[in-house]
């Protein structure tokens, strides 16, 4: 055990992934932040040091290893490039894991290889341009016929879509049955009649593309199901459950990149004859920043704590959602504030950094969603 209370395993992973982080992630975050184009030689490395098979079973080419050791993973990838902690996150947390939890013996042999290699890259398809939040409410429907279940509809806001190769899609036989028609679907993206058209326009996260996917009478085969009638939408929401624990993470990576640049720079930026970092009000801030960061962390890895050893995280998870994007955003407001003007003006880290944090209070549950989900847990038992 050392000061970050992690095992030997797990420091060995920290110390692998930070390295990564500093020498090859945030050394391109700025580019592709300015691009907006897909971090394929981020994923392609992440691949490489066999990240993208984390907590998947190594039967299906995964690494296994634990929810905690996903965390640290997924932090020190945040620190260094939040977009490209995006693609990891959506890729793993959401479609693989999907499968991974989910997926049937054949389906788990067939998917999993590829995608935990990081050769196939992963996208989860549950949003619709009126199901966000309320997402039972999803109108993409799905009827059976001929061994195939024929796709028509349109999702939308959906993470590393322009490049996926395996989309786990969520579509409903009837909209009148609300959650109980929801099925999930393993769609191949080079099946005909889908149409992907990339998002443009993002605040932050920019090289984590997003696109709009339309199914127009796309076959799907009725094999590639996960799970039998009416399962879908409980499946769906054990994965974001189990996801959130790692957005948790990435929000920790932000906080902790928007406190290091902090700290760097009220060391070297001097006024009224000294280094900022004397002035007690600069001081607060940055005492501010560690605390909550230290906070954040440790409820991210009690809720992953509990996961791994199959006690009930979900309202763990949802407080680790809740509270660490809240902490992203005051870091990263506090580090442009430390900034000053040049904090203001890109390619400055921070002025990067302000933007990637907003998303996190958005994406895979709002902060009222966590807020919904944690008094109704709460008040159920
Ligand atoms: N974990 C496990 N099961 C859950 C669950 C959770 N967090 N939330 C709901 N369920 C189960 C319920 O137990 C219920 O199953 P049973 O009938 O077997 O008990 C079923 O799902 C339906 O639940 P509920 O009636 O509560 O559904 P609602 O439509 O009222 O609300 C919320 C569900 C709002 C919690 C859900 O829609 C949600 O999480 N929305 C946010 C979705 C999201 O994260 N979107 C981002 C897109 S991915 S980037």
């Amino acid at each position: 055990m050392n000061q970050d209370l992690l095992n030997e395993e797990e420091q060995l992973l920290k110390n692998t992934v930070a390295d990564f982080s500093d020498k090859v992630l945030s050394e391109r975050a700025a580019l592709y932040d300015e691009s907006g184009k897909f971090p394929w030689d981020n994923v392609s490395e992440i691949g490489q040091l066999g990240l993208f098979g984390l907590t998947i079973d190594e039967e299906y080419g995964g690494s296994g290893g634990t929810t905690r050791q996903l965390v640290v993973a997924a932090e020190e990838i945040a620190r260094g490039c939040a977009a490209t902690s995006v693609v990891y996150i959506a890729h793993l947390s959401l479609c693989t894991q999907y499968i991974n939890m989910f997926g049937s013996a054949e389906q788990k042999a067939k998917y999993l290889p590829g995608l935990t290699s990081g050769q196939k890259i992963g996208a989860f398809a549950l949003s619709e341009p009126g199901a966000g939040s309320d997402a039972a409410n999803l109108k993409t429907g799905s009827v059976k016929t001929n061994g195939h279940f024929v796709v028509n509809g349109t999702k939308t806001w959906i993470s590393n879509a322009p490049e996926a190769d395996v989309m786990v899609t969520m579509v409903t036989q009837d909209s009148t049955l609300g959650y109980k028609g929801i099925d999930s679907l393993i769609i191949d993206g080079d099946l005909d009649g889908i149409t992907v058209n990339k998002l443009n326009g993002k605040m932050g996260v920019r090289a984590s593309t997003v696109g709009e996917i339309i199914f127009d009478n796309c076959h799907v085969p009725v094999t590639n199901r996960m799970g039998g009638d009416n399962v879908g939408f409980r499946q769906t929401m054990s994965v974001l459950n189990a996801s959130r624990i790692s957005i948790g993470a990435q929000c920790v990576g932000i906080a902790q990149s928007a406190l290091e640049a902090s700290i760097d720079y009220a060391k070297t930026r001097e006024a009224f004859g000294s280094p900022i970092g004397d002035l007690q009000a600069i001081q607060w801030m940055i005492a501010d920043m560690a605390t909550e960061t230290e906070a954040a962390r440790q409820l991210v890895m009690k809720a992953a704590t509990l996961r791994d050893n199959d006690l009930p995280f979900a309202t763990e998870a949802s407080m680790a959602k809740l509270y660490c994007s809240r902490v992203a955003m005051d870091c990263a407001y506090k580090a442009v504030q430390i900034h000053g003007g040049t904090g203001y003006f890109a390619p400055t880290p921070v002025e990067r950094i302000f933007r990637d944090a907003r998303v996190t209070e958005i994406y895979e549950g709002t902060s009222e969603i966590q807020r919904l989900v944690i008094a109704r847990n709460l008040l159920r038992d």
